[in-house]
């Protein structure tokens, strides 16, 4: 019943509400939930979803973009892959008053009325996190470092760019110069990963190449880029886990399972899960609702000491 009430709410004046919704690609374990999450949201609201894959290419994204506003799809909804360059797009959509909304990633735009609603998670609260928990789990464990007298950190960082990566690598700095021991810490490397296991674990083995017996703290902008590295870390004959302390963001399986075998220390969560809010915010803004400009979602954060116990209650 709830389902059919769903569905008749999702028909303005008789005709069924039709979205474009622009995804960015499947570059992570956490992407897939997140299309997953939307296409079944989709079908449960009785929407019809007109889904792009735009294969990590803004410019395919644009191409979408300007297809849905051709066909007159009622919301056009999209993950912004990078934050600038929407905002002649947008401003096509405006003037076929197509209203917008915004998904998973932050956009900058010089006229903030291009798009409705934003939502999505806090990149800069999840790197703040990762910090903080890294200083309180080294005092905790006691643990020194293995060469000279400072934790030399490398970071793996997510699409140049992209919102969640400046944020994340914002955020994680912000927190390290706010700390009483800021000056334990050092970052010794930063680069991206793309998002991807495999740049993650490339990326990690040339860390490794030219610091292997210096580096103490990994921090991956997600968790498939550190299950990538933990490969590298065992090929080059240390402990992932252990030599080198494991923190990433997302909270997948995978990353869980890792905690389990003791090759990670912590997942901080970015939650994939928008499907059914960003149904509903699609619906109130065609009834012509108020809705809130931004909308987090809910998130934790997991230790390798949880993980056992969480994995199975985990969704994605
Ligand atoms: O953390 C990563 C993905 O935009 C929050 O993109 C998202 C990020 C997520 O590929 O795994």
């Amino acid at each position: 019943q709830a389902k059919k009430d769903d569905a008749k709410a999702a028909s303005s004046g008789g005709k069924q509400i039709t979205m474009g919704f622009s995804q960015i690609g499947a570059e992570s374990e956490w992407r897939t939930a997140h299309t997953e999450s939307i296409k079944s949201a989709a079908k449960a609201a009785g929407i019809n979803l007109q889904f792009s894959d735009a294969q990590q290419k803004q410019e395919n994204q644009i191409k979408a973009i300007r297809s849905f506003i051709a066909q007159g799809v009622d919301i056009i909804a999209f993950v912004p892959i990078v934050e600038t360059g929407w905002d002649t797009v947008l401003k096509e959509a405006k003037d076929a008053k197509i209203p917008v909304i915004v998904v998973d990633r932050d956009v900058k735009l010089s006229d903030e009325s291009l798009y409705i609603a934003k939502i999505g998670t806090d990149s800069v609260a999840e790197g703040k996190k990762v910090f903080n928990w890294i200083d309180e789990y080294m005092k905790k464990e006691n643990k020194q470092p293995r060469s000279g007298d400072k934790f030399n950190i490398v970071v793996l960082e997510g699409t140049v760019g992209s919102s969640v990566a400046i944020g994340r690598a914002n955020g994680f700095k912000e927190a390290m110069a706010a700390a009483p021991d800021a000056a334990k810490y050092t970052i010794l490397a930063s680069q991206t990963g793309e998002f991807t296991r495999q740049k993650g674990q490339e990326v990690m083995e040339s860390f490794l190449k030219s610091d292997r017996d210096k580096i103490d703290i990994l921090f991956a902008h997600n968790d498939d880029m550190a299950l990538g590295a933990i490969q590298a870390i065992e090929a080059a004959g240390l402990k992932p886990g252990k030599d080198i302390t494991i923190i990433s963001i997302d909270s997948v399986k995978g990353m869980f399972q890792a905690m389990i075998d003791g090759k990670a220390n912590c997942t901080v969560e970015c939650n994939p899960l928008q499907g059914d809010i960003l149904m509903e915010t699609a619906k109130k803004i065609l009834n012509k609702e108020e809705v809130p400009k931004n909308v987090y979602v809910e998130e934790g954060i997991f230790p390798a000491d949880v993980a056992a116990k969480t994995l199975p209650e985990r969704k994605y």
